[in-house]
């Protein structure tokens, strides 16, 4: 019986381990001072934006995953227009992807997955949201300027088998 129970807890306990999101303020992360920006709306009331002049245009987060496994990345942020709404994403050092955060006129902040760009026969392309296969332990994942203005608020990692709901546009 005991031994039972104590195979169940650690099983519940390795299920509540991988079921972890983790959530990332971006001004928390590795990022210059000239980059945050004071937001009431915000989560912890602060995002990191890029303007056309400052030297530092990355926000570096580092995270570390539990287990081995495919996980999702999403964000909350916002594009302020049709010319301040890209990012560059790249994890730890795979090819860097282009990002086009999504936005609204009210200028929302919205809980959306980080998309990169998929092209297609066309020439055109279409954003496709981000996971990727990590091992556990340590990983970065670098958000940098690409258009100025676009603002990220917080980055979101989570198993990519777990529900999230998209914010409606
Ligand atoms: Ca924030």
């Amino acid at each position: 019986m005991t031994k039972w129970m104590s195979m169940l807890m650690i099983l519940l306990g390795a299920q509540f381990a991988f079921a972890e999101v983790i959530e990332l303020e971006a001004e928390d992360a590795k990022v210059d001072a000239a980059n945050i920006l004071e937001v009431k709306e915000a989560s912890g009331g602060k995002v990191v934006a890029f303007d056309k002049k400052t030297k530092q245009s990355s926000v570096e987060f580092t995270f570390k995953v539990p287990a081995d496994g495919e996980y999702q990345f999403w964000a909350v942020g916002r594009g302020m227009s049709g010319r301040e709404d890209s990012f560059y994403t790249q994890l730890d050092k795979e090819k860097r992807e282009t990002w086009d955060v999504k936005w609204n006129t009210s200028q929302d902040l919205i809980k959306q997955p980080v998309r990169y760009r998929v092209s297609k026969d066309d020439g055109k392309y279409f954003g496709k949201a981000y996971t990727a296969k990590l091992t556990k332990g340590e990983h970065t994942f670098v958000v940098s300027r690409r258009e100025a203005g676009a603002q990220l608020d917080k980055l979101i990692i989570a198993p990519a088998d777990m529900k999230i709901k998209e914010d409606k546009k």
